[in-house]
């Protein structure tokens, strides 16, 4: 793709840049300190970089903006309780760099589309609203009161409230998720997409049907009390750094930890405690005790072999093994089940599909009996696959065998990615909530909310291409560059009449959209939020389900920000009138009264103002920790999933698309990635030497990348360097966002409809050497 002329805009560098050393052995450490410091200190003044760090995730401070990991008991909490990504992600936001009307008036959307996302990040934050009228090719300023009457007259003109569609991304409080998804449907419209339809949709899916409930049923006691830990399909060190301690935790109690990945990420081979005097001089914590290299995809077939082998190791031993008293009380299915896993198993199938030996598999399952309390923890490396769902779900199996869901020290643990998406969800921001959830709505607000179901974020996409969808607006994210099939996706979004993004900061969905494009800028969760009734603060639930208060210490970025309650309060009034019976003035002014209202619709937040004002907040109950299992049956259900792996024709190989350790989602911080030993540029394909030598092809090579997919387009990636590194066989990795492009938008899994980042077959087509 060539690029128009950018005077002074940074392009991505090509993968020729990249310079590489070989990847980290062990994660955190007196490095990650250094790095986090030297990071904050280059975006924001001494006195902002202490404001923020010194109120990250302690009570009455920030609720880090990182990930949903969650916080220990308040007694417990460290003076520094965060992570080097933790700090780098709040300073990103506490910046000191600013974007007025003149930035925009040198810039034009074309030259804003063809830069860096780099780039676009590092020009600071956004200040005042801006518009891009049809035909131009400049944003101009723009007064709220204009901005917020252009939207309500654009959604008023819609033949039906259908053509618009409302998208959260997971940093969204829940009182502005609870205002937005209660704006949708009194406008009278489910389509609410998020980011959680790319993310943990496969987990909530899958967790639903076996348990009833779509959301993990372990605390952080339970994963320091485990006797065993299998993560799978996760990079802790980068992603979900705190876990490392609680890993650690577990470790120095004498459990045992064992990790599934194509790729030996740093943070799971070894940790270095920064927060402890031998993180800083010793060797570091040896995490996992046994790592399993996967190929992608093979997780269902590693469960069904497992479960096996606990059939098998029952019928040795009956009685030993499975927990038949919990299987026949709270569960369905097994019998059925059990025959069905019989019957379908090969072994010469799961090794084909794991790459795995019989002996590792074997190992892994002597653990397993060994053990009475199992933690199951996995992300992206299990939900974003076709067969995300069965995978899940397989998983669930083994822990229903032994009867060890909702025990102590047990459990299945999807570990959430933005820090309130769990948040966002139980706030009903949701394309299909069920109808218990409308009708509570509707009676606490005397409307009647749309009963059929909205569009998820792929089908958002395939509706803007069909120009079903006309009006587009985003509560946070970066949509074009975080969906599938990048060139489809910036294709359909051009069609909207109308494209509104409420940001912190610039990214590419604000210069690739609509014919009338709308920035507006808001608040971020590290800044004093200043309402009629006084000092406002958020609440958010973490991973875990605990929900607590957030409260910001830093002066806004401008004195024009609104916050995103206000905005969409204001939006909500000004499109609506008084057709609902909602306070939305009342609601700008004290957020206080938007939680009284949550306390009567949400289930489980009952005196919500109250609770939320303890130090640490509350914990949302569980029933599934209750023995409580709330299916149409009222029992687990056993799942009866039919084996499949991923393949690629003779010459292709299967890529994942991953986060490096310096960058949030669809936003790089910089073009490295120490622990995997990338410098440079993030245009690298890791590639296991075996399969460079099979192509033909050498480390230092330059390709393009051509994926697969039975619809005739083709997809292509330019000018990526081979980087040889040991990943599992047959199976690459290259860093999202920049070959979403690559990942065609109905390739999705099923049930979900999850995109498969982590499942493309693709072709490497080799450049002519640079001369
Ligand atoms: N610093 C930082 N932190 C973040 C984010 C960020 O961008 N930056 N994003 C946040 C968000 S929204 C999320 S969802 C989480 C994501 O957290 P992760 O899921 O850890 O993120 P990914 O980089 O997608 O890494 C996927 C991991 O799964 C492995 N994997 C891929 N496919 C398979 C497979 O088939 N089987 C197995 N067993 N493993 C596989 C990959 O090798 C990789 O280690 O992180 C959150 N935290
Ligand atoms: N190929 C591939 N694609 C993926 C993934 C993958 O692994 N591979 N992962 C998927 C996953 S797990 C996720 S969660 C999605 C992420 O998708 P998104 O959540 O849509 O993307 P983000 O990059 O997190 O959004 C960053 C933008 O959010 C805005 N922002 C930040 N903080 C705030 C705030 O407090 N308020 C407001 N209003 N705006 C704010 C800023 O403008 C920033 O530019 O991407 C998905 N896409
Ligand atoms: S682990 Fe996640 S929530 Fe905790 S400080 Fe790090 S980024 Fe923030
Ligand atoms: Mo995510």
């Amino acid at each position: 793709m060539k690029r128009p002329p950018t005077d002074d805009l940074a392009e991505e560098p090509t993968g020729d840049r990249a310079e590489v050393t070989p990847p980290k052995t062990w994660a955190a450490g007196v490095p990650a300190v250094t790095h986090a410091l030297s990071y904050a200190l280059a975006e924001a003044s001494p006195q902002t970089t202490g404001k923020t760090l010194l109120h990250l995730n302690q009570v009455g401070g920030i609720d880090c903006p990182g990930c949903a990991w969650p916080d220990p008991d308040p007694g417990h909490r460290t003076k520094n309780e965060y992570c080097e990504n933790g700090a780098k992600h709040v300073n990103d936001e506490a910046t000191g760099r600013r974007i007025t009307a003149d930035f925009f008036r040198r810039h034009s959307v074309a030259q804003l589309a063809a830069a860096s996302d780099q780039w676009l990040n590092q020009q600071g934050r956004l200040t005042e609203p801006m518009v891009k009228r049809p035909g131009a090719d400049h944003y101009e300023p723009i007064s709220w009161h204009d901005a917020l009457g252009l939207i309500a007259t654009e959604l008023q003109a819609l033949d039906t409230p259908d053509e618009a569609a409302f998208y959260t991304s997971g940093r969204a409080s829940n009182e502005a998720a609870f205002v937005l998804q209660l704006f949708a449907r009194a406008f009278g419209t489910n389509n609410l997409p998020d980011c959680s339809n790319m993310c943990h949709e496969s987990s909530g899916a899958a967790l639903h049907a076996s348990l009833g409930t779509g959301k993990g049923n372990v605390s952080l006691a339970d994963l320091h009390h485990a006797d065993l830990i299998i993560t799978l399909g996760q990079n802790p060190g980068t992603n979900h750094p705190r876990m490392l301690s609680a890993l650690e935790e577990n470790k120095r109690r004498g459990g045992r930890i064992v990790a599934v990945n194509p790729l030996p990420e740093a943070g799971l081979l070894r940790f270095k405690n920064p927060q402890k005097p031998r993180g800083v001089i010793g060797q570091g914590v040896q995490i996992a005790d046994d790592f399993l290299q996967i190929r992608l995809g093979g997780d269902l077939a590693l469960f069904q072999a497992l479960n096996v082998l606990l059939l098998e190791a029952e019928d040795t031993a009956p009685g030993t093994v499975l927990d038949r008293e919990f299987i026949e009380t709270h569960t369905n299915g097994f019998a059925e089940y059990a025959a069905h896993l019989r019957a379908g198993f090969s072994w010469p199938e799961v090794l084909e599909a794991t790459g795995l030996t019989r002996y590792q598999i074997e190992q892994l399952a002597g653990l397993v009996l060994r053990s009475e309390r199992i933690v199951l923890c996995w992300a992206m490396g299990l939900t974003q696959h076709r067969h995300a769902v069965p995978t899940i779900r397989e998983a669930v199996n083994l822990l229903l065998m032994r009867g060890i869901v909702g025990k102590p020290g047990a459990g299945a643990c999807p570990v959430r990615g933005h820090s309130n998406v769990q948040g966002d969800r139980t706030m009903g921001v949701w394309e299909k909530m069920p109808q218990e959830f409308l009708d509570d709505l509707g009676r606490e607000f005397s409307f009647t909310p749309p009963a059929e179901h909205g569009l998820d974020t792929v089908d958002t996409i395939r509706a803007m291409r069909e120009d079903r969808i006309k009006v587009f607006l985003a509560l946070a994210g970066n949509f074009v560059r975080a969906t599938p099939d990048s060139r489809a996706t910036e294709e359909a979004m051009r069609r909207c009449r109308l494209t509104v993004q409420i940001s912190t900061k610039l990214n590419r969905s604000h210069a690739v959209c609509g014919d009338t494009a709308l920035i507006l800028p808001t608040l971020g969760r590290s800044e004093r939020d200043r309402q009629a009734s006084g000092e406002q603060f958020v609440t958010v639930e973490d991973s875990m389900s605990a929900v607590h208060a957030s409260y910001g210490h830093v002066e806004p970025a401008s004195a024009l920000l609104l916050s995103e309650v206000a905005i969409l309060s204001r939006l909500a009034r000004r499109t609506l009138g008084d057709r609902v019976d909602v306070p939305w003035e009342g609601f700008e002014q004290d957020y206080g009264v938007i939680r009284d209202r949550i306390a009567r619709v949400v289930p489980g937040f009952e005196n919500f103002n109250l609770r939320v004002a303890k130090p640490g907040g509350f914990t949302l109950p569980n029933p599934v920790n209750e023995g409580v299992f709330p299916t149409p049956s009222g029992k687990a259900e056993f799942s009866r999933n039919d084996f499949t792996m991923l393949t690629a024709p003779e010459g292709h190989l299967i890529l994942q698309t991953i986060r490096s350790h310096d960058q949030w989602n669809t936003v790089p911080y910089t073009n490295n990635d120490r622990y995997r030993g990338i410098h440079g540029s993030r245009r690298v394909v890791l590639i296991n030497r075996a399969d460079l030598d099979a192509l033909g092809l050498a480390d230092g090579d330059r390709v393009d990348l051509v994926s697969v997919w039975d619809d005739g387009v083709e997809r292509r990636a330019e000018d990526f360097r081979l980087v040889g590194y040991p990943t599992a066989r047959g199976c690459v990795a290259t860093y999202f966002p920049e070959t979403n492009v690559l990942v065609p938008l109905d390739s999705v899994a099923a049930v979900s409809n999850t995109p498969t980042s982590k499942g493309v077959v693709v072709r490497l087509e080799p450049l002519p050497a640079a001369s």
